[in-house]
């Protein structure tokens, strides 16, 4: 494994339920760069507020280097360490990435986020969270479906992991287990979350966390309400 910067360690925060985190967690298992991880214990953790204002993971520090929000830390992690590109050459290909990439971040999980769905729960009523995030995520899904059917191999845009498979793998997950969507009418999608349940890299973003992990943190369903 190498070490981000030869005097000092990276540092990630992190959680191990927050899709954003394992995207990045993803690119750095891949890139066979070594971090510490830290996870938050609280949303608004203070120590995060320190290295991203906003008090969202993930936020790295390279050395001297503070980046937050995961799309600027793999674009980061991608000049700087470019082995195991995360990009394909071909520029066809490199854009059914970055569409992926901003479908998930930009038009399904800011609207499935954790914070969101709590307020919905909050201003309209508890009932209407899970349709809520089912109904964005779905939209999202369709899209990805179709973007999908003429790229896939055995991975979102061919034989190789790339992208597309960072942002996808987390949001499938959180879709499937966490908010119990019904993926039968997303064949191709079912079918790439299954192989990546099935490879090391992804595995170790889907393991159970520690038990000293408060898991509470990412439920949509606050304990008081379950
Ligand atoms: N655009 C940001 C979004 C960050 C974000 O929403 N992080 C979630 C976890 S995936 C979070 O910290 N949620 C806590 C909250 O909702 O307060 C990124 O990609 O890093």
């Amino acid at each position: 494994m190498e070490e981000g910067n030869s005097t000092t360690m990276m540092k990630l925060y992190s959680h191990p339920m927050s899709s954003c985190s394992r995207r990045v967690r993803l690119a750095l298992y891949l890139k066979g760069l070594n971090y510490e991880c830290i996870n938050i214990t609280s949303i608004g953790d203070p120590e995060l507020l320190k290295v991203n204002p906003m008090g969202y993971v993930p936020a790295l520090v390279d050395g001297t280097t503070v980046v937050s929000d995961s799309y600027a830390i793999l674009l980061y992690l991608e000049e700087k360490y470019p082995q195991h590109a995360l990009l394909p050459q071909d520029i066809m290909k490199k854009s059914i990435n970055y569409q992926a990439a901003s479908i998930v971040s930009s038009s399904i999980q800011p609207l499935q986020n954790t914070t969101l769905v709590h307020y919905i729960g909050e201003i309209v009523s508890p009932d209407e969270k899970l349709p809520w995030a089912q109904y964005h995520i779905r939209k999202g899904f369709v899209a990805l479906e179709k973007l999908l059917a003429n790229h896939a191999g055995k991975y979102a845009t061919g034989d190789e992991i790339y992208l597309a498979d960072l942002y996808l793998a987390p949001q499938l997950d959180n879709a499937i287990n966490r908010f119990k969507l019904d993926m039968t009418e997303f064949p191709l999608l079912l079918k790439l979350y299954k192989i990546y349940c099935e490879t090391p890299s992804f595995q170790q973003i889907f393991a159970e966390p520690p038990q000293q992990i408060d898991k509470s943190l990412f439920n949509f369903t606050k304990p008081q309400e379950a």
